[in-house]
């Protein structure tokens, strides 16, 4: 199948590549930079695309046809609240930009990235825990105000201009490849760098929980959620959940492999607070019933698997050595 992502440059791109080229689709990549040393033996193609240039979007999909989009991407909710118009320009209008040019260019498939960024505590009190998919939405970050807007969007899409947007709200992702800008970071920094520098000191509270999910479950769910029936979805935009441990509970998990890693908890006020905005854990029941979601790792079971790799590409060069 042709396949477009955008935002392939990001950590949800370097493993969704592979994925996808390994199923043998037929790929292109964009994103506003070149293809990092980190995705180079990826493969499938690479274009430079900006998704607030509607003109560049619009010729990319006309010149593509694809049948199939991802679309990653945006400016993650600690950087958008560091460069607000820039988080509504890449997220928002970009976004708009990618539905527009699915509707003119009749791309039958466009799969939305939303996240746990879209919850914040209710009028009426805080978040329940589990928080379901259909509780009122009140972000607290610009991320999370344009994926509102997004899952509105891409639902309006689907009713109008059939448009079969459908999405997945990410928890806080963790793997091997470099995150860029978000507050759930420190819990994939945890890992890293227990391996590469021998601990590390979160910018969170030790008893800091949101929901977390390893890389691969994430990847799967965008496969399985793009693929399945249209008639199997009662909803656009589905939570998917897998675990939701304290950062303290992360470091047990790690020590467990690297038992000298050392950890310490130093929070910093505006990433804290982006953390206690958003759930503790996520119903994914609706994900579950609909489309048969499931995920494989648990919290030791993505540190087995995590560490090894991260040592592997440590050795490689594939991991910066600061950040
Ligand atoms: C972020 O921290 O901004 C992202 C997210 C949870 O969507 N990783």
């Amino acid at each position: 199948m042709k396949i477009l992502i955008t935002g392939a440059g990001g950590q949800i791109g370097h493993d969704l590549i592979g994925a996808l080229v390994a199923a043998g689709h037929d790929l292109t990549s964009t994103d506003l930079a070149p293809r990092p040393p980190s995705h180079a033996h990826a493969g499938g193609t690479w274009h430079r695309l900006d998704v607030t240039d509607a003109v560049a979007v619009r010729d990319l999909f006309y010149e593509v046809q694809p049948e199939l989009v991802f679309h990653l991407a945006a400016i993650l909710s600690a950087r958008g609240e560091q460069d607000p118009k820039l988080a509504y320009d890449v997220n928002q209008t970009g976004t708009w930009n990618v539905l527009e040019a699915c509707r003119k260019g009749k791309v039958a498939r466009l799969v939305f990235t939303s996240s746990i960024a879209v919850f914040g505590p209710t009028p009426s009190g805080p978040l329940p825990d589990p928080t379901p998919d259909d509780v009122p939405l009140h972000p607290t970050t610009m991320y999370g105000v344009t994926k509102v807007s997004g899952e509105l969007l891409c639902s309006y899409y689907r009713q109008r201009h059939g448009v079969d947007c459908r999405g997945v709200r990410f928890p806080g992702l963790i793997s091997a490849a470099m995150p860029g800008g978000g507050s759930s970071d420190y819990a994939l920094f945890m890992y890293v760098d227990a391996v590469r520098k021998g601990g590390y000191e979160a910018f969170a509270r030790a008893d800091t929980r949101i929901p977390l999910m390893y890389m691969p479950d994430a990847v799967r769910a965008l496969l399985e959620l793009a693929f399945a029936a249209r008639g199997r979805l009662s909803r656009a935009i589905y939570n998917i959940a897998a675990f939701s441990p304290r950062a303290d509970q992360i470091a047990s998990s790690v020590q467990r492999v690297v038992p000298d890693a050392k950890f310490s908890y130093s929070p910093d006020p505006a990433r804290q607070a982006i953390l206690d905005s958003w759930p503790k854990s996520l119903d994914d029941s609706a994900a579950r019933r609909d489309w048969a979601w499931q995920p494989k790792y648990d919290l030791d079971g993505m540190t087995d698997d995590l560490i090894p790799r991260i040592k592997r590409m440590l050795e490689l060069g594939a991991i910066l050595s600061s950040h």
